[in-house]
């Protein structure tokens, strides 16, 4: 419109505004003595002059190694997390904070969790002891027996099948134990992953497996595609139930960035059964499951 003048939102001298995130934040889970140096947040602020003027840093750090936030920015800014894990297993979490020239702020705290990893990689060939990518173990079930409650198993893309067709699972989760997928076979942190995670990480039932996964409590299962899960009656499958994920009785776990696809059960739950459970399934999809 011609000839208006002054609109009220124009200019509003003196008033600020608090920054805001653009990002979900990610927790961190990484191996022992592992170094981090990665860009965890992002955030913006359309103030002019020193109210859009963003500075990140570091609060409330519960771990006991220092953490550094670091950057700096007019209008917008990318917060850089850099530390040194220790050479001991701990979980702790610190508050990324960024604050504009005028004292507003804006904070997103950051789960880190750091333990004993044991490496799985179909395609690895070296001596196979699951100490690091190199050495990775070649089946999932040999790092999943390896780790003990607390430890996490990074799995490197590929297609990890069971050890016999009928078998009554692929992947038979441990109680405490944390597995992920997604890995190129070089991180030291899930947080290096590229995105789609898990797609390229396989867990294949081969049609004949009752169970692809077998849930356990405590644990976590993180960037996977489970596939031709079969859990029709027979010897090793004493359920028609969850031919993706089966679980039983398990108590806080955690299932993220999961493609269940594919899975056929004459019974119930093709993707995912729980059944005296209590579990949470995050940024996930399931497709094409038959039930
Ligand atoms: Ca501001």
């Amino acid at each position: 419109m011609q000839g208006t003048q002054g609109g009220g939102a124009e200019g509003a001298p003196g008033v600020n505004h608090a920054p805001l995130f653009t990002l979900v934040s990610q927790p961190i889970f990484i191996a022992k003595n592992a170094n981090f140096n990665r860009v965890m947040q992002h955030a913006t602020d359309a103030d002019p002059g020193a109210f859009g003027s963003l500075t990140c840093s570091v609060q409330n750090n519960t771990c006991s190694f220092a953490v550094a936030v670091t950057g700096a920015g007019a209008g917008a800014v990318d917060c850089t997390v850099s530390f040194t894990a220790p050479g001991t297993a701990q979980a702790c979490s610190f508050d990324i904070v960024v604050r504009d020239g005028g004292g507003l702020s804006v904070t997103d705290t950051i789960d880190v969790e750091v333990a004993t990893v044991w490496y799985v990689d179909a395609g690895a060939t070296g001596a196979g002891t699951g100490l690091n990518w190199t050495d990775a173990f070649t089946t999932i079930q040999a790092g999943v027996n390896a780790a003990a409650a607390g430890e996490f198993v990074f799995v490197a893309d590929g297609v990890y099948t069971s050890t016999n067709p009928g078998d009554f699972t692929v992947l038979p989760m441990k109680v405490g134990v944390k597995i992920f997928g997604g890995f190129a076979g070089t991180e030291s942190s899930t947080n290096e992953r590229q995105a789609p995670i898990g797609l390229n990480t396989v867990l294949d039932g081969g049609d004949s497996v009752c169970h692809v996964v077998n849930g356990a409590g405590y644990s976590r299962l993180d960037g996977f595609y489970i596939t031709n899960g079969h859990a029709v009656a027979g010897a090793n499958c004493p359920t028609e139930l969850g031919a993706g994920i089966y679980n039983y009785g398990v108590y806080y776990g955690e299932f993220t960035n999961l493609i269940i696809a594919y899975n056929y059960t004459a019974g119930e739950g093709g993707g995912m059964f729980n059944v005296y459970s209590d579990i949470s399934l995050g940024n996930s999809v399931l497709t094409g499951n038959f039930a």
